[in-house]
């Protein structure tokens, strides 16, 4: 019985990758730029892309992943960009995003006028990391009042992701956090992945943000 639900798991999970590569190769070749943002619920990824529209202008559409609710897709509406909401609660609350869902965001939304797709995933540090999106960069939040440890709790997400922005910074006179040690647990996990430390509220780090998006890694096959 455990042999045929890993063997049903494993063909769903290629179906999705053949579906994430579809996204990505098509994205490409519209010059569109597609990152995916994952972190624990509240961690900043609406403020973030919030603040990223304000620096980096209005060529960016946005597909938000909620249990329930339309409240991110309304805050990126009020900025006068285009967000598409998927909530997952009617259909048993899935934790993450599937690839086939982000390809009926696209067609809804439309590729024209924009630069960049950002992926807001569904709050948790688990299940998104099991899904390819179709993204060029996945990326990583982790807000200093989560714990220098999530690295070596949540490998996973950590692991598929390129980049890892430690989010809040402007708390970190408040508590005692060592972005040393964040910085070695995640090196532990994942060398290769790149680490920014930035604040949407106050804005420090917001620039170097802006630069990798402006430099596009990982686009070019
Ligand atoms: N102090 C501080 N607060 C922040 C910062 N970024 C976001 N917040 C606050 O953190 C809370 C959660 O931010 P959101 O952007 O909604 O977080 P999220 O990751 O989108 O949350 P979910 O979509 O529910 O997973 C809000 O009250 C934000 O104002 C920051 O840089 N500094
Ligand atoms: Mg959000």
């Amino acid at each position: 019985m455990e042999t045929k639900k890993i063997a049903v798991m494993q063909k769903l999970l290629k179906a999705n990758d053949a579906v994430a590569e579809g996204i990505r190769s098509e994205l490409r070749e519209k010059n569109v730029f597609f990152v995916n943002l994952m972190s624990s619920p509240g961690s900043g990824k609406t403020t973030l892309v919030e603040e990223t529209v304000r620096r980096l202008g209005k060529r960016i559409k946005v597909v938000e992943g909620d249990i329930q609710t339309t409240l991110d897709a309304e805050r990126l509406q009020k900025l006068g960009i285009q967000a598409y909401q998927i909530n997952t609660g009617p259909f048993g609350g899935d934790c993450h995003l599937e690839a086939a869902w982000i390809r009926a965001a696209i067609d809804e939304l439309g590729l024209d006028g924009m630069d960049y797709l950002f992926v807001e995933n569904i709050g948790n540090l688990v299940c998104p990391a099991e899904f390819d999106v179709g993204a060029h960069l996945n990326v990583l939040l982790l807000s200093v009042t989560e714990g220098e440890d999530k690295p070596l709790k949540y490998p996973l997400a950590f692991q598929v992701s390129q980049l890892c922005l430690v989010t809040k910074t402007d708390f970190l006179p408040l508590r005692n956090f060592s972005l040393q040690k964040l910085r070695g647990n995640i090196r532990q996990v994942n060398p290769a992945c790149a680490v920014i430390e930035v604040s949407a509220h106050s804005g420090a780090g917001m620039e170097s943000w802006i630069e990798i998006l402006k430099n596009r890694p990982n686009f070019q096959s």
